[in-house]
C-alpha cells in the first residue's frame, strides 16, 4: 500500500494541517476539497438532516437510523436482538416478538432493508428487514420506529435474499441460502445425499395494503443451489422477481473451492403474476411446515404469537413459464434492477466483468425458446440471448449496484475496494472512487427504486484499519458518504456505524417525518393491565403471582411502597406512563432483577417480571432522566420470607396502606 499526503486544509487558511491517508493501489484523490466537504455535511446546531439513512446492523441484529448528510446516529431500532436500553425482548409485552417455532431466540443477523413502496417509490410507511440465522422477516412501523411484526420463514436456512419487495409492496420475499431437505417430517437424511434430497425454497410473503401484516402466500421449490440475493422487477419488468444463486455445482463441503468450479451460475427469473394464476388454478400443494407469526399492537401495547401449520408450494416443473435460469458469470452475489426495470445487473464475486441483462431480450429469448437446456424442468436461457452487454474491466469482485436518476449505475467492488460509476446504456465506465476499505453494499437515496432522488451515495465498508482512533482489536465499521451530483464522485465524510451494516435504505426526511408519532393516547390504551390514573393504582395477589397496577408521572411512581411480597413470588410490575407529552418516557428498574429495565413511552403500559430470591428491602427507580427531580423518582419493595405472615399492602390509592 502506498501513502499519499494531502494538504487541502492549509490552503484554506484553517491551519497547517496534514492529512495522511493510506490508499489502495488504484486509489486517487477523490476527496472533495476539505472546506467544501465540511460545508456539505455541516448541519448547524438546531437544524435537521435532509435524509434518513437506515442501515442494517448485521450481527447486532438491529437497525441503525442516521441523519444524512451529518452522519448523526439518531436511533437504534431493536428488531431480532434483545435491547436492554428499550427493554425490547425483556418486557413481558415484547418477549413474544422474539419467539419462534424453536423457542425464544433473542438474536439474529440482519443484512437487508427495504422501505415499503407505492408505484415503485418509497412511501415511508414501513421498513422490512431480514433475519439470516433463524429465518425471519420483521416489519418496522415508521410512525413509531418500532418492530411491529415478525414472521418466521419455514423450509429456509440462512434467509439472505430477503426482504426485497415488489413495486406496490404486494410481496416481500425470502430465499434459502443453504439448501436443505425440504421436509418438516423427514429432515433426518445423510449429508452425502445432498443432490437427491436437498432443495431450495423461494418464498413470497404477501403484505396487507392497509395493516402491513405479512402472510406467506407460496413457496417455489427450486433445485438445491444456494440462493443469494434478489430484487424485484419494476416498470417494464413489474410482475417478475430476480434471484441470484451460486453453488449450482451442489457441493456440500469446502464451497470456496467446490462451488467455484463452473464458469457460470444463475439468476432465476420468477414470474410471480404467473404464480398467482397457477395458485388460482389449484396447482399449489400444501406441505406441513410450522412457523410463527408475531404481531405487536399499539392499542394493547402487547405482542401476540400464533403458529401457522403449513405452507403452499409450487413446483416449477409442473408450472411452465414460472421460472427461468439465466447463466451469470462467477458466483453471482448482488442482483439489482435499474429504475426503468429493463436492465438486471448481476455482481459476480469472482468476476472481472459486470453482466447486464435486458428484460426485453429475456422475453424474446423465452418466446424464441432460445434455451441452453433445463435444470429440474426449469429452462436455462442462452446467456448471449438474454444479455444486454458486459461492463468491461470495471474492477475486481463486483458486489452490489445502485442507480441514480440520470441513467448511471454505481457498483461496489470488494476486492479492488472502490465504487465504480458506469452508464447503464452504453456500459462505459465514467468514474471510480476508492473506499476505505473493501466496500460491501452501497446505497443511493432511492437508489433501487423507480425514481432515485440521487445526490448522495453511501459506501458501507467492511474494513476500517487506520480511519479512526484505535479501540482495541476491533474497529467500528465505517460508512463513507459521497456527493454524486457531478460527473465525478466526491468523498464528503466518514462516520461509524453500529454492528456491521450490509444493505441500507436512504430517503428524504419529508417521506417519513410528518408521520412520526409523538405520544400514545392514554385514553386509547387497551392494555389488559392498564392503570388510567393514580386513583386506579393497586396491588393484587393471585396465589404466587403479585400484580402491581402502577403509574409513572414526573416525578414519582404510584405505588412507591410495597410490602408483603414473599420469596418465590412472581411479581409483575405493570407500569403505565401517564404523561401525554412528546419525548417524556419513564424508565423502571428493580434492584437485582435478572432482567433489563422498562422504558415506557407516554400513554403506554409495559410489564417487568421479577422473581425475588431473597428476603430484604429492594429498591425501584426511574432510569430515564425525566425532570429536575428525576433522582427522587424511586421507591421500596419489602420482600419477606416465603412463610412470613406479612400481608400484601402498598401506598397505592386503592390499597390498605403498609403498617
Ligand atoms: Cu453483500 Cu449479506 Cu447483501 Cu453483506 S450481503 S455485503
Ligand atoms: Cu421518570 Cu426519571
Amino acid at each position: 500500500m502506498k501513502t499519499k499526503i494531502l494538504t487541502g486544509l492549509a490552503a484554506l487558511g484553517i491551519g497547517a494541517m496534514v492529512v495522511l491517508i493510506t490508499a489502495c493501489p488504484s486509489a486517487k484523490n477523490t476527496t472533495a476539497d476539505a472546506g467544501d466537504a465540511a460545508q456539505k455535511v455541516y448541519v448547524a446546531p438546531g437544524k435537521q438532516d435532509e435524509n434518513y439513512f437506515f442501515a442494517s446492523g448485521g450481527f447486532s441484529g438491529q437497525i441503525g437510523v442516521y441523519g444524512i448528510p451529518s452522519g448523526r446516529l439518531l436511533r437504534v431500532i431493536p428488531v431480532f436482538s434483545q435491547d436492554p436500553e428499550k427493554g425490547w425482548g425483556y418486557s413481558e409485552e415484547t418477549k413474544p416478538m422474539l419467539t419462534t417455532s424453536q423457542g425464544f431466540i433473542p438474536w439474529d443477523d440482519t443484512h437487508h432493508l427495504q422501505l415499503s413502496m407505492t408505484d415503485g417509490i418509497p412511501d415511508g410507511r414501513w421498513l422490512f428487514v431480514n433475519g439470516n440465522n433463524t429465518p425471519r422477516i420483521a416489519r418496522i412501523d415508521l410512525t413509531t420506529f418500532r418492530t411491529a411484526e415478525v414472521i418466521e420463514i419455514p423450509n429456509t436456512a440462512g434467509n439472505h435474499a430477503s426482504p426485497f419487495i415488489t413495486p406496490n409492496t404486494e410481496y416481500t420475499v425470502a430465499a434459502t441460502r443453504f439448501s436443505e431437505p425440504y421436509s418438516f417430517e423427514n429432515g433426518d437424511v445423510s449429508i452425502a445425499s445432498y443432490k437427491d434430497n436437498f432443495k431450495g425454497a423461494l418464498s413470497f410473503i404477501a403484505v396487507d395494503k392497509i395493516s402491513g401484516n405479512m402472510g406467506i402466500k407460496f413457496q417455489i421449490l427450486m433445485p438445491g443451489f444456494n440462493y443469494d440475493l434478489s430484487h424485484s422487477g419494476k416498470g417494464v419488468s413489474d410482475g417478475w422477481f430476480f434471484f441470484t444463486c451460486y453453488n449450482s455445482e451442489q457441493a456440500n463441503t469446502m464451497l470456496e473451492v467446490n462451488a467455484s468450479q463452473k464458469d457460470k451460475d444463475y439468476i432465476a427469473a420468477v414470474n410471480w403474476k404467473k404464480a398467482e394464476e397457477y395458485l388460482a388454478q389449484g396447482k399449489g400443494r400444501k406441505v406441513k411446515a410450522p412457523y410463527m407469526h408475531n404481531t405487536y399492537s399499539d392499542e394493547t401495547h402487547t405482542a401476540t404469537s400464533e403458529t401457522i401449520e403449513d405452507v403452499m408450494t409450487l413446483n416449477p416443473a409442473e408450472c411452465p413459464g414460472l421460472v427461468y435460469f439465466m447463466p451469470t458469470p462467477k458466483s453471482p452475489h448482488g442482483c439489482d434492477v435499474d429504475p426503468t426495470g429493463e436492465y438486471i445487473v448481476g455482481g459476480g464475486k469472482l468476476a472481472t466483468v459486470i453482466p447486464v441483462f435486458s428484460f426485453s431480450k429475456i422475453q424474446k429469448a423465452i418466446a424464441d425458446k432460445s434455451f441452453e437446456g433445463d435444470i429440474a424442468g426449469i429452462p436455462v436461457l442462452n446467456y448471449k440471448a438474454a444479455l444486454h452487454g458486459e461492463v468491461e474491466k470495471p474492477g475486481l469482485g463486483p458486489l452490489h449496484t445502485e442507480f441514480d436518476a440520470n441513467g448511471n449505475a454505481y457498483t461496489s467492488f470488494f476486492v479492488s475496494s472502490e465504487v465504480v460509476k458506469w452508464n447503464v446504456k452504453d456500459l462505459k465506465v465514467i468514474d471510480r472512487a476508492p473506499t476505505y476499505y473493501s466496500v460491501g453494499h452501497l446505497v443511493v437515496t432511492g437508489g433501487d427504486s423507480k425514481k432515485p432522488w440521487g445526490k448522495y451515495l453511501i459506501a458501507m465498508n467492511k474494513i476500517t484499519k487506520d480511519r479512526y482512533l484505535p479501540t482495541g482489536p476491533e474497529l467500528t465499521q465505517s460508512a463513507q458518504l459521497f456527493d454524486i451530483t457531478g460527473e465525478k464522485m466526491k468523498l464528503l465524510l466518514d462516520f461509524p456505524t453500529i454492528g456491521e451494516p450490509h444493505y441500507a435504505q436512504m430517503c428524504p426526511a419529508e417521506v417519513i417525518k410528518p408521520k412520526s408519532l409523538k405520544i400514545f393516547k392514554l385514553l386509547k390504551n387497551k392494555h389488559p393491565y392498564v392503570t388510567l390514573g393514580e386513583k386506579e393504582t393497586r396491588v393484587e395477589r393471585k396465589g404466587k403471582e403479585v400484580h402491581v397496577y402502577g403509574t409513572a408521572i414526573r416525578s414519582h411512581f404510584k405505588p412507591d411502597n410495597i410490602e408483603g411480597v414473599k420469596v418465590g413470588d412472581e411479581v409483575y410490575f405493570h407500569v403505565t406512563n401517564l404523561e401525554q407529552d412528546w419525548d417524556v418516557p419513564h424508565g423502571f428498574a428493580v434492584r437485582h432483577n435478572e432482567n433489563a429495565e422498562l422504558l415506557i413511552m407516554p400513554g403506554e403500559t409495559q410489564t417487568l417480571k421479577w422473581v425475588p430470591k431473597k428476603a430484604g428491602m429492594f429498591t425501584i427507580y426511574c432510569t430515564d432522566f425525566c425532570s429536575a427531580l428525576h433522582q427522587e423518582m424511586q421507591g421500596y419493595v419489602r420482600v419477606s420470607p416465603a412463610n412470613a405472615k406479612v400481608e400484601l399492602s402498598s401506598n397505592a390509592a386503592k390499597d390498605k396502606k403498609p403498617q
